[in-house]
């Protein structure tokens, strides 16, 4: 696994081919059809905005979760994302989830604002194993206070897996931009595998 540019006070790796081409494109087509997929709203400055994508929340009963303002108890494991889950376990011995938040890009108009995964229920130093199905997109990731530090931009291949660890939350956001025009991508998945600790 490839260790990523000169980032001070991110750990990230990236592994362009996790998944081969046959499992790629079978998981994606089991996850579009059975995860519970659904378009949130989220409330900014009092208005209600429909989230430009949608998301889906498998896992442990007990992982309880708060993301775009809402308490979330996790659907069931799907057998697509058990497999997923114990090929993480097999890739990286020390490696924990008993979560996994969907997010389906359907076009290139769907998109991530910049954001951190730095919610509490994660701890402080989360492992978050990202895997990725569909198109190609753009992950671009910002220092949160360092602006002599480049902005970093990986595009994340259908079958990669992208793991950021240590300090990377606390000191970097990252986000997907909205992609328009000729070159528009089509629908991408993406996972990000976490570990919520209980009380
Ligand atoms: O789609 C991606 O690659 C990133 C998703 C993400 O940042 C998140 O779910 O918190
Ligand atoms: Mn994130």
């Amino acid at each position: 696994m490839e260790a990523l540019a000169l980032m001070p006070g991110a750990s990230i790796r990236y592994a362009a081919d996790f998944l081969d081409d046959a499992d790629q494109h079978r998981i994606h087509q089991q996850l579009r059809e059975q995860m519970q997929w659904s378009q949130q709203h989220i409330t900014v400055f009092g208005k209600r905005h429909l989230i430009p994508r949608l998301e889906a929340w498998h896992g442990d009963h007990a992982a309880s979760y708060r993301y775009s303002g809402t308490d979330h108890s996790p659907h069931p494991w799907t057998a697509a994302l058990e497999e997923l889950r114990n090929r993480l376990g097999r890739f990286r011995e020390d490696l924990q989830f008993n979560s996994v938040l969907g997010n389906c890009y359907r076009n290139g108009d769907d998109a991530m604002g910049w954001h951190s995964d730095d919610e509490p229920e994660l701890g402080p130093e989360p492992c978050i194993a990202s895997i990725s199905f569909g198109a190609t997109r753009d992950f671009c990731m910002k220092h949160r206070t360092r602006k002599d530090l480049d902005r970093v931009k990986i595009a994340l291949q259908p079958g990669s897996l992208l793991i950021m660890e240590g300090e990377t939350q606390q000191h970097w956001v990252h986000s997907i931009p909205r992609r328009r025009g000729k070159n528009a991508p089509t629908e991408r998945i993406n996972l990000t595998f976490r570990n919520i600790l209980g009380d």
